[in-house]
């Protein structure tokens, strides 16, 4: 038997407020599923999002990524890092400030972790119009902790910041290009 390589469904959350912010989430997206015994399936809409955090800067573009992976979720982490750090992020910025890139594991199947460097489901995924909006674009599982689903997170969320589409929807594309 030919054991799935592919098996474990992941969310990831990806942001950008500096440079060209929608070139650096294709690039992220692309890096993503060159990466071995990953694939993107699925790809949000973009969104532009006022900043959670420091007001002062520049709004955000937001994506939700869809991935089937054979990687660990420590291991996924890792190449995360690496893909933000290739993109220019600097290991020193400061939380909730400016970046290239920020790549977040919003879910991965139905675990829940709470290690010093990981945990999952992302901390912060349930309060969040920003990841809400987008993820519920792709999908709309069960949290596994508060047992409610993205769309109903998204309806009791209380987050009133702006999260607005870019661009028009076009009909969906087979590969993981952004859905502009
Ligand atoms: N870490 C723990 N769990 C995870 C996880 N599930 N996925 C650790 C990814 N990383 C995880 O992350 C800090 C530490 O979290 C890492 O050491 C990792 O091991 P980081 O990416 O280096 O730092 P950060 O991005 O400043 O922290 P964090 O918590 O990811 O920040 P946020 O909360 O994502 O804030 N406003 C709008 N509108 N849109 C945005 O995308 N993003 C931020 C970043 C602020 N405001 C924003 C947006
Ligand atoms: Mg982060």
């Amino acid at each position: 038997m030919n054991p799935d390589p592919l098996n474990n469904v992941v969310y990831i959350g990806a942001g950008s407020n500096i440079g060209n912010r929608l070139t650096n989430l294709q690039q992220a997206c692309n890096m993503l599923d060159e990466l071995s015994q990953t694939s993107v399936e699925k790809v949000s809409d973009v969104y532009i999002s006022e900043p959670f955090g420091y007001a002062d800067q520049e709004w955000f573009y937001n994506a939700v990524f869809k991935l089937r992976t054979g990687l660990t979720p420590k291991g996924l982490l890792l190449h995360c890092q690496r893909i933000e750090f290739l993109m220019g992020r600097p290991s020193d910025h400061p939380r909730w400030g400016p970046r290239i890139i920020d790549l977040d594991i919003l879910l991965y199947n139905d675990m829940t972790c709470d290690l010093e460097h990981l945990t999952v489901p992302h901390p912060e995924l349930h309060k969040r119009k920003f990841v809400l909006v987008p993820l519920l674009d792709v999908a709309n599982p069960v949290h596994p902790v508060l047992g409610e689903t993205i769309h109903e997170l998204l309806e009791n969320c209380g987050d009133s910041s702006e999260v607005e589409r870019v661009g028009t929807k076009q009909k969906p594309r087979s590969g993981p290009l952004l859905n502009l």
